[in-house]
């Protein structure tokens, strides 16, 4: 298998795929495209391997799964012993709820807040839109973790906290500090032995 990623500290929407990869512990090789190259270059990289000019992209001998929710949703599937989902449906419809909602939402925080590992924690002053995504994150988090009684957001690690990994890498990055258990979550998944990977690799390219 092969996973095309984009630069390790910017490109939050590669991260997720590649956890849910690695949780899944078959050996992949990884390719590394660099984002915001000049004259479209980016772009034509990209789309030898994925007609959509964006990544992640996953090869699987012929087969290509483009978009990062498509992407854990295949490998779920195809790794059923790695159990990304649960197998309790109401865990599962609630952990997909989730993750369709990061994947389609929260696009002030997105824009506002990039994912940057590389850059200096900073108090960073939140528009309105943006307080409004993190007091939704904020709720969300603090339910399911309720609710399934942590230290992931349904019980054990699952697709849903490789769609959020981002959005705690973005808390940290700047000086959000959501209330009740999920302060303690943006920890837990910042400490998880994958994210470390990631990190030390986007701040050594
Ligand atoms: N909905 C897509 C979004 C993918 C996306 O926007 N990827 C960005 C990098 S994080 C990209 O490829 N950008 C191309 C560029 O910067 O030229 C997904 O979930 O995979």
């Amino acid at each position: 298998m092969e996973l095309l990623i984009g630069t390790r500290r910017w490109s939050s929407w590669s991260l997720r795929p590649w956890l849910a990869l690695k949780r899944t512990g078959t050996p992949f090789t990884e390719t590394l495209i660099a984002l915001r190259q000049e004259n479209n270059a980016t772009y034509e990289a990209i789309r030898p391997v994925s007609r959509s000019g964006l990544v992640p992209a996953l090869k699987d001998g012929e087969l290509v799964v483009w978009d990062s929710l498509a992407i854990c949703e295949y490998l779920a599937e195809r790794f059923p012993a790695a159990k990304l989902w649960p197998d309790d449906p109401v865990a599962r419809a609630m952990g997909r709820s989730a993750s369709a909602e990061m994947h389609s939402g929260f696009q002030a925080l997105r824009q506002e807040c990039p994912m940057a590992i590389d850059l200096e924690p900073r108090q960073a002053d939140l528009s309105e839109a943006t307080s409004k995504n993190v007091a939704r994150i904020t709720e969300l988090w603090n339910e399911l973790l309720g609710r399934f009684g942590g230290p992931f957001l349904l019980g054990d690690w699952s697709i849903a906290d490789a769609f959020y990994a981002p959005v705690a890498s973005r808390f940290r990055t700047y000086g959000i500090k959501p209330t009740g258990a999920a302060g303690a979550y943006v920890a837990t998944i910042l400490e998880t032995p994958e994210f470390l990977e990631w990190e030390a690799a986007a701040r050594a390219e």
